[in-house]
């Protein structure tokens, strides 16, 4: 995780001189309205939120034959809430390119998937049709997460703080932040345990939509964490590892 964040730092810095933040204010879809996944994950019996993914760290290959605009369609036409769409490209062979062709054709929420150091990452998000980012605890500090968490509303975006242990969680609280989500994943192991979810969703006070992420391979545990009180599951391999995500994710919906 920590040479992720390195690289990620170096990256941002290179990619500022080359486009620069008036281009992209000044893009098509930067100043269009937004739409709410919050909202829509308290509006819905399932709140699943399928992610777009084509390898990770700890699988190398998960799907490298499908197109974005493909595996969009496919989700929103499930009645998925919203799509997270991974734009890291070294450990995740993503892109913002990914977010623009997804966004091409899908009019549901879209979470840029990325590790947010920089405000300047909220304006590539805002100009490449993202609806929400996510914020990771594990490698932000409070007053990190503070003060991207205002830009992003600012800029009309659904902050997702992301959190796997009760440190985290405290250290993250404050009112900018719209889904509290639970990583079932440890970034720094990869270990994956439901039971951290459950763990923790007592004390995520209520004012937050509570997201429950990685790891989800059966709509049972989803009817299990809603017990603990979640109302959103962000599920990616299990969907794209199939020849057809979409039809994947009707079988949660
Ligand atoms: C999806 P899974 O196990 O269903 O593929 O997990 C999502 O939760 C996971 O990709 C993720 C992630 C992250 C990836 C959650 N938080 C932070 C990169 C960075």
């Amino acid at each position: 995780l920590d040479k992720i964040i390195a690289d990620k730092r170096k990256e941002t810095e290179l990619k500022k001189n080359i486009v620069p933040v008036s281009q992209l204010e000044s893009s098509a879809l930067f100043g269009r309205n937004t739409v709410s996944l919050a909202y829509n994950l308290k509006n819905s019996d399932t709140g699943i939120i399928a992610e777009h993914k084509r390898r990770s760290p700890s699988r190398s290959v998960i799907n490298q034959s499908l197109s974005v605009a493909d595996v969009a369609s496919g989700y929103e036409k499930a009645g998925a809430c919203g799509m997270s769409v991974l734009t890291d490209g070294k450990y995740f062979g993503g892109s913002l390119e990914d977010l623009l062709q997804a966004r091409a054709v899908a009019k549901f929420p879209l979470l840029r998937k990325e590790f947010i150091i920089d405000e300047y990452q909220l304006l590539e998000a805002k100009a490449h049709g993202a609806d929400v980012i996510l914020l990771i605890a594990a490698v932000l500090s409070r007053d990190e997460i503070k003060n991207l968490s205002q830009l992003a509303k600012s800029l009309s975006l659904d902050v997702l703080l992301e959190v796997h242990n009760e440190e985290e969680l405290h250290k993250s609280l404050m009112p900018t932040l719209d889904m509290l989500g639970v990583n079932n994943r440890n970034l720094k192991t990869f270990e994956v345990s439901i039971d951290t979810s459950k763990q923790l969703s007592g004390i995520i006070p209520d004012d937050f939509v509570k997201v429950s992420e990685s790891g989800i391979s059966d709509p049972e545990t989803i009817k299990d964490l809603q017990h603990y009180g979640y109302k959103g599951f962000l599920v990616g391999e299990n969907f794209m590892k199939t020849e057809n995500p979409g039809q994947s994710a009707e079988i949660f919906i």
